[in-house]
């Protein structure tokens, strides 16, 4: 019989939610950096496993926002959202920090949501096999039985817990259709797959100071996508750094993120980037700064 279940892929900044979230499903979908807050909305990815669809939500990172930074208080906001839709959570420990303070106070967060908890071990390909049953014992001294040490990045143990998630699932029948792989506009996904590309491109605090926004999403009559997106940045100066030398950055981004939107979009992809000074995007977007 067909059975669904919602799970919420949950965990500090960093830990490699987005890419488990990838993995998990099969395909590239959510974007994924090396930098911490790279997600900054929930978002949905479908994945079939037998006769079960596992409904991942791939939240942002969850840390202590500062009073002052509303994109922060935002983000943290969106991953409670969130988890307290699903079924399951799934949380997410980086096996190169272990249990410290900042995994700790998460779990004793998550205890009080009264949800069904597995705790997947990630990039255990970074550490020795020892420090992995290190954390496993202090996990254990919780209370914790249901621990899963994966790779996301070598996708080792990812097709177990895959398995192991669904047995979770319990929920009569699908919710979405067999193909579907997200519930998101293809206008919030080509929003974002740029923004993975200037998050892996700048530096320091300019990540943090910028939005994407589709503006338009048009399916041609040969098939191909023309997308016109603007980013949005604080200040005149980052809109130089995003634009480069004779425009070099910008274009470079714009060819990045188009190969990327064809994929998943499997279509020829036409994507123009436009750079606007907002100084007050942020304050505009507490709902939805990506669509
Ligand atoms: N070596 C290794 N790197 C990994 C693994 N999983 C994720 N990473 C890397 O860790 C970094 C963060 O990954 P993300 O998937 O963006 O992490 P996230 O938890 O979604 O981060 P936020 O959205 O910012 O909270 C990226 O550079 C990934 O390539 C893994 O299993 N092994
Ligand atoms: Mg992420």
């Amino acid at each position: 019989m067909k059975k669904h279940g919602i799970i919420a892929i949950v965990g500090a900044p960093n830990a490699g939610k987005s890419t488990l979230t990838n993995a998990l499903l099969g395909q590239k979908l959510t974007i994924v950096s090396p930098k911490v807050q790279t997600t900054r909305n929930s978002i949905r990815a479908i994945a079939i496993e037998g006769k079960t669809q596992l409904i991942l939500i791939d939240t942002p990172g969850i840390f202590i926002p500062r009073d002052d930074k509303i994109l922060e208080r935002i983000i943290v906001k969106s991953a409670w959202q969130a988890l307290r839709g699903a079924n399951h959570i799934c949380f997410v420990i980086d096996a190169t920090s272990g249990v410290n303070n900042e995994n700790s106070r998460i779990i004793s967060d998550l205890k009080k949501e009264n949800l069904p908890l597995t705790i997947v071990i990630n990039k255990i390909d970074l550490v020795k096999k020892s420090s992995i049953l290190e954390i496993i014992a202090s996990l254990a001294a919780l209370g914790f039985e249901d621990i899963i040490p994966i790779s996301a990045g070598t996708k080792e143990g990812v097709e177990n817990l895959k398995k192991f998630l669904s047995a979770k699932c319990t929920n009569n029948g699908w919710i979405y259709d067999e193909n579907q792989i997200t519930d998101a506009p293809m206008r919030f996904i080509a929003s974002e797959i740029t923004r993975e590309k200037l998050f892996l491109k700048l530096h320091q605090e300019l990540p943090y100071s910028l939005a994407v926004k589709t503006d338009s999403y048009e399916v041609l009559k040969n098939g191909g996508i023309k997308i016109h997106q603007t980013i949005f940045v604080l200040k005149e100066s980052q809109k130089q750094i995003i634009i480069g030398k004779k425009g070099a950055m910008i274009k470079n981004v714009g060819e990045e993120a188009r190969k990327d939107l064809a994929m998943i979009a499997g279509a020829k992809v036409h994507l123009f980037l436009f750079v606007k000074v907002k100084k007050d995007w942020m304050n505009d977007t507490e709902h939805d700064f990506n669509n």
